[in-house]
């Protein structure tokens, strides 16, 4: 019997040492040790054994369990250590591989253009001006000296919300608020960009909802050079150092003087072609001295205070710079177009 346990032993220590997994192990943990087992079987045979022989055999057969039991553990912390090893090896990041790109958008070419256009003003001491998109009569019409009935509303034809609300038809509203909230004190020097909308039927060059910048200085002494001069340094850093530009008379009733104002055609240098329409200059954007009535109305001593004011269209600017066609290519979100202004300068 000694033998036979003895036997046991080594046979199970073998097995256990040829085995490669967890459940290898566990199999003979269940085929030794188990209730079933051999070594149990022994233990339960004993009380067929003599009163001398019980002892020996007993502490023999614990000892042999005890020998198994200690292997199987011993081999499962090794296989256990082992399968975290692997899992680790296996999982292991190489910091140093290349990152997968990724796919970053871009600005709409509108708000490029716009941000461009601030920078260039912040750099001449200006700063962004904001306010409601719907606004009130008094602010969009009558603090710009376009009373009710004025004719030049109807060039402004727009969407009421009732007889005093409406979607602004321009950016100025946020200008004659500005120089309300001053108190009649100067010096303002503001850019205001923003939506606008007019009621218009949708063409190749018209939008109902469309892009405007403006710009406002009050202060004392501005002069119409310095609404030369400061259009000069606009032209030119936003279209190129060799364009000229010129100033026509026009009219806006909240300037008096109104100018328009045009750059030298860059594709003929100022032959003629079909981009100026055959005269060497294109329209980019319409000034003036701030009327009188403007600031007076805003709460300013027109005796005391002056100032110039300029506004144009984004889409306008956007179109002549990039060569688009159609302004409703900005609005239509078509991503083959939005697109090309991918790279970001
Ligand atoms: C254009 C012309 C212009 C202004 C906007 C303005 C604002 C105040 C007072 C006086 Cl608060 N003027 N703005 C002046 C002249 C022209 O815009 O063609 N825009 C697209």
């Amino acid at each position: 019997m000694q033998e036979r346990l003895k036997e046991l032993q080594e046979e199970a220590i073998q097995k256990v040492e040829q085995s490669s997994s967890l459940k290898d192990l566990n199999d003979i943990r269940v085929a030794y040790l188990g209730k079933k087992g051999p070594i149990t079987e022994v233990l339960r045979g004993m009380g067929k054994l003599s009163a001398e022989e019980r002892p020996v055999i007993g502490a023999l057969a614990n000892e042999v369990r005890e020998a198994i039991a200690a292997k199987i553990e011993a081999k499962q912390n090794h296989l256990e250590e082992a399968a975290v090893l692997e899992k680790l090896a296996s999982e292991s990041i190489d910091v140093t591989l290349p990152g997968r790109p990724v796919k970053v958008g871009n600005h709409h070419p509108l708000t490029k253009i716009i941000e461009e256009i601030e920078d260039l003003f912040i750099g001449m001491g200006y700063e962004i001006a904001e306010g409601p998109e719907v606004e009130q009569d008094y602010y969009n019409f009558e603090a710009l000296n376009l009373p009710k009935g004025h004719p030049a509303r109807d060039m402004q034809d727009s969407f009421y919300i009732t007889e005093e609300i409406l979607l602004r038809t321009h950016t100025s509203p946020v200008q004659a608020r500005t120089m309300e909230k001053n108190n009649g004190k100067g010096p303002i020097k503001i850019i205001c960009p923003g939506k606008v909308y007019r009621r218009d039927n949708d063409d190749a060059t018209h939008s109902h909802q469309f892009m405007q910048i403006e710009g406002l200085v009050v202060g004392e002494n501005i002069r119409m050079s310095d609404l030369k001069g400061t259009l000069d340094v606009f032209a030119k850093k936003m279209f190129g150092q060799d364009r000229e530009i010129r100033l026509r008379p026009s009219f806006f009733p909240f300037t008096e003087p109104s100018v328009e104002m045009d750059i030298s055609c860059k594709v003929c240098g100022g032959h003629g072609c079909n981009v100026c329409k055959q005269t060497g200059w294109i329209e980019i954007l319409g000034a003036g001295m701030v009327h009188p009535n403007v600031l007076e109305m805003a709460g300013y001593d027109s005796k005391k205070y002056t100032g110039f004011a300029f506004g144009m269209g984004p889409e306008r600017i956007a179109m002549l710079k990039y060569g688009v066609d159609d302004i409703r290519h900005f609005y239509t979100n078509d991503v083959r177009f939005l697109k090309q202004f991918s790279v970001e300068e």
